[in-house]
């Protein structure tokens, strides 16, 4: 990156010193996250958020939902900042409050919605975590969604997951004994989600028909073919993958369980991991003695989180030093509080 640049977003920080917190979600660019003073998953990053209730300025550089999140999580005084409003998740955009609403009337028509529980992805936007938590539900991330479902299940006989389809299959299917049938997917763009209502009351698990635009990328052909290529290769993928890429992994797992496996790795071992770029390639820099590679060559970085680059990392500090506070994210205060029933209610899972 620029040196310039570099220099410059060195100063600004300096010049801030303890007002400034900056946040770094892993899939960010390295140009970034040199500058970060934690770095983390979607998890870590909502538990760290509130861990410096003094600095009344919080940097989020990961993308809109999670600086929602930390605004949420965060102390009244403390503004949350994204550099680039541009940030968004297309997984996120694709659970509008208006069609989950109609969703549950959906489900109410069917006779079901008393048994069901919502848990959302934390990926997704603070209406959709409001919903959420006024109907008694619970946030999860990817390392954390077994507990949640075990919690909700302890509370209902069924599940509507949103957004992600394939977090929500994957965990019921992999790791809560569920057969394939007992998830149906509801389609927001078809009458009735393109269920029948006897489907929606034989259903165990209501997916929503929403999935990550980079790890729904991998295919199972990814990993035939980097097995075909690497003997002895590891293929290791994050939950958002299709359950076809899950099944033919040799491992599955969060962002932050990644991080800790190729820690663990024995020198010498080969690794094809699934998941975000700029991560992937910083673990092949952090572990020069393993040979960890990305999954599949065709599949590229999460052109929103790079939105977030060093221009806007250095526009945002020198605003801030000049006094003027720019890019604030800012969730309304009765969704706010709705959301964060569903926020604590995670944060409290044993
Ligand atoms: O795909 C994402 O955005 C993920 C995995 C976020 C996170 O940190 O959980
Ligand atoms: Fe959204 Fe996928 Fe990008 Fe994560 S990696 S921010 S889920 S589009």
């Amino acid at each position: 990156s620029d040196p310039a640049l570099v220099d410059r977003a060195r100063a600004a920080k300096a010049a801030l010193g303890d007002s400034v917190f900056v946040l770094g979600h892993h899939y960010q660019r390295d140009e970034v996250i040199q500058f970060a003073d934690v770095t983390g998953d979607s998890f870590k990053l909502a538990q760290m958020a509130a861990a410096r209730p003094e600095a009344p300025y919080v940097v989020f550089c990961g993308v809109h939902f999670m600086a929602e999140s930390a605004d949420i999580l965060t102390a009244d005084h403390q503004r949350v900042i994204l550099p680039d409003l541009g940030a968004g998740c297309s997984m996120a955009d694709m659970a509008t409050f208006d069609q989950v609403e109609e969703c549950w009337d959906v489900l109410a028509d069917a006779g079901v919605a008393d048994d069901v529980v919502p848990v959302t992805y934390m990926n997704s936007s603070a209406d959709i975590k409001a919903f959420v938590g006024r109907h008694g539900g619970v946030v999860c991330t990817s390392s954390n969604a077994k507990r949640a479902l075990d919690w909700a299940y302890a509370k209902g006989r069924k599940v509507l997951f949103l957004p992600d389809q394939h977090l929500g299959r994957n965990t019921a299917v992999l790791e809560m004994g569920f057969s394939l049938d007992d998830c149906v997917v509801y389609s927001p763009h078809r009458r009735e989600g393109g269920l029948t209502a006897e489907q929606l009351r034989d259903a165990r698990m209501i997916l929503w028909r929403g999935h990550c635009s980079v790890h729904g990328r991998f295919s199972k052909k990814s990993v035939d073919d980097v097995r075909a290529r690497v003997p002895g290769v590891n293929v290791l993928v994050h939950p958002e993958c299709r359950h076809e890429v899950v099944t033919a992994a040799d491992q599955i797992g969060s962002t932050e369980y990644i991080i800790r496996t190729l820690e663990a790795a024995p020198p010498g071992s080969s690794w094809a991991v699934g998941t975000e770029l700029n991560l992937v390639r910083r673990l092949a820099d952090a572990h020069p003695d393993k040979n960890v590679m990305f999954l599949d060559k065709t599949v590229c970085y999460c052109s929103t989180m790079n939105r977030i680059d060093l221009p806007h990392l250095v526009l945002t500090l020198e605003s801030l030093v000049a006094g003027r506070v720019e890019n604030v994210i800012e969730v309304e205060k009765e969704t706010a509080h709705q959301a964060r029933k569903a926020l604590d209610q995670m944060l409290a899972l044993p």
